[in-house]
C-alpha cells in the first residue's frame, strides 16, 4: 500500500506541480493510523443539524410526491435543471476547479460557477475545498472528515451530524488554502454566503415558477427548492459513501474508492472515484465516456468558448501502466465504457 501511494505522490508532483498538496504522504498516513489506535473518537452529536436535516427530509418527501403527481411540467423541468446546474457548481466549481486546480477559468466563468455553487448550498467553496483536500491527502484516517472506516452512514451524512475529529482540524490547518483565499470571487462568496444561499437555494427556486408559469408557491417551494436540494445532497454524499464501497478498482486496488456507474450518473460525472483518487489532477475525473460525464462536457464547451483553459489530463500510457501495476487482478485487462 505504502509503495503504491508514494508512486502516485511522485507522479502527481511530476504531472501537476500545482496539485502537489494532494499527493498522499504515506508516512503521515501511517503516523495518523498509529495515533488513532491510541485515541478513541468520542462522537458528539450536533442536535441542531439532526433537527435541520430531519426537517429537510420531511419537506423533501412532500416535494417528491408533488414532483411526480402535482407539479406543472415546467416545474418538473425547472427542478431537473436546477439539480444539474447546481450540481455543476459543485463538480466543475468546488471540486474540479477549486479543490483540485485541474483546469483554469477566467473571471466570468469563476463568477458563473460560484453563482451555481450557491444553488447547491454545501458550505462556501473554501470550506468545502479544505474538507475535500483533507479527504484526498489523508483518506480513511482520523484527518479525513468522512473517513469510511467509521461506516457507510458516517461517510454518507453522519459526519455532518457530529463534531469533527480533532485531527481533521489539526491536519487541515496545515493545508495551504491561500490560492482560494486570494480568489476575490470566493472571498465575495464567503462574505455574503448566508443571503446568497438563501436566495439561490430557496427563494428564487420558489419565486421563478410562480412568476413565470403560475405554479403555486407551495409546490414550487417543496419541489424545486426542498426536494431538489435534498436530492443533490444525497447524490453528492453518495460519492463519499457508495463510491467508496460498491464497485471496482481498476487503477489502485489498495484504496477504498471505487468506480461506480450509478453514482456517476447521479453526480453528473463524478463516480469514477478510483480513477479520481489515483489521478486527482485530471480534470476529467474518470475515463467514462461523455454521456456519463456531463461535467466534462460543460468544461469542454466552456473551453471552446475561451472561458476555460489549461485542462490537465494524465497521459494514456501512464494510466495503462498504473492499471497494469496497481489495478485489481480482474481489471488488469482494462475494459472501460
Ligand atoms: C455538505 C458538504 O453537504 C458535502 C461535501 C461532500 C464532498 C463530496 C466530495 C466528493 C467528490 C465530488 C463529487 C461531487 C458530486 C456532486 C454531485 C451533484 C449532483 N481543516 O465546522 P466546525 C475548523 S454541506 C481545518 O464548526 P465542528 C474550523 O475552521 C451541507 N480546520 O467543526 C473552525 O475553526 P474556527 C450543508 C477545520 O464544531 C473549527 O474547526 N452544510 C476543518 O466539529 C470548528 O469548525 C451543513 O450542513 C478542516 N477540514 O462541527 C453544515 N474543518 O472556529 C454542516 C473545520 O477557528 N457543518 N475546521 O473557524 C457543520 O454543522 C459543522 O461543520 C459540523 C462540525 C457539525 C459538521
Ligand atoms: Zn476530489
Ligand atoms: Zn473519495
Amino acid at each position: 500500500t505504502v509503495k503504491t501511494r508514494s508512486t502516485i505522490a511522485k507522479k502527481i508532483e511530476k504531472d501537476a506541480p500545482e496539485a502537489q498538496y494532494l499527493a498522499v504522504n504515506p508516512d503521515e498516513i501511517t503516523r495518523l493510523q498509529e495515533e488513532s489506535k491510541n485515541i478513541p473518537y468520542k462522537m458528539e452529536i450536533v442536535w441542531r443539524n439532526v433537527a435541520l436535516f430531519a426537517a429537510l427530509h420531511f419537506g423533501a418527501a412532500i416535494g417528491l410526491y408533488q414532483f411526480f403527481f402535482e407539479a406543472k411540467w415546467q416545474t418538473v423541468v425547472f427542478t431537473f435543471l436546477l439539480y444539474v446546474f447546481g450540481g455543476f457548481g459543485i463538480t466543475a466549481g468546488a471540486h474540479r476547479l477549486w479543490s483540485h486546480k485541474s483546469y483554469k477559468a477566467t473571471t466570468p466563468m469563476r463568477v458563473f460557477l460560484m453563482l451555481l455553487n450557491n444553488i447547491a448550498l454545501q458550505n462556501d467553496v473554501i470550506e468545502w475545498a479544505r474538507d475535500h483536500r483533507c479527504h484526498h491527502k489523508w483518506t480513511d484516517t482520523d484527518a479525513d472528515p468522512h473517513n469510511t472506516t467509521r461506516g457507510f452512514f458516517f461517510a454518507h451524512m453522519g459526519w455532518l451530524l457530529v463534531r469533527k475529529h480533532p485531527q481533521v482540524k489539526e491536519q487541515g490547518a496545515k493545508l495551504d488554502m491561500s490560492d482560494l483565499e486570494n480568489d476575490p470571487v470566493l472571498a465575495f462568496q464567503r462574505r455574503h454566503y448566508f443571503p446568497l444561499v438563501i436566495l439561490s437555494c430557496f427563494v428564487l427556486p420558489t419565486i421563478i415558477p410562480v412568476y413565470f408559469w403560475g405554479e403555486t408557491a407551495f409546490i414550487a417551494f417543496y419541489t424545486a427548492a426542498t426536494f431538489r436540494y435534498c436530492f443533490t445532497l444525497h447524490a453528492t454524499w453518495c460519492i463519499n459513501s457508495a463510491a467508496h464501497y460498491f464497485g471496482w478498482k481498476p487503477y489502485d486496488h489498495s484504496v477504498s474508492p471505487v468506480e461506480n456507474v450509478f453514482t456517476t450518473i447521479a453526480a453528473v460525472g463524478e463516480g469514477g472515484h478510483n480513477f479520481h483518487h489515483t489521478f486527482p489532477q485530471d480534470y476529467r475525473t474518470s475515463e467514462y465516456s461523455l454521456k456519463y460525464n456531463w461535467t466534462r462536457v460543460l468544461i469542454d464547451v466552456a473551453a471552446t468558448l475561451g472561458l476555460v483553459y489549461d485542462r490537465k489530463t494524465v497521459a494514456d500510457e501512464v494510466i495503462s501502466r498504473q492499471v497494469f501495476k496497481h489495478g485489481s487482478e480482474e481489471h488488469r485487462e482494462k475494459s472501460m465504457m
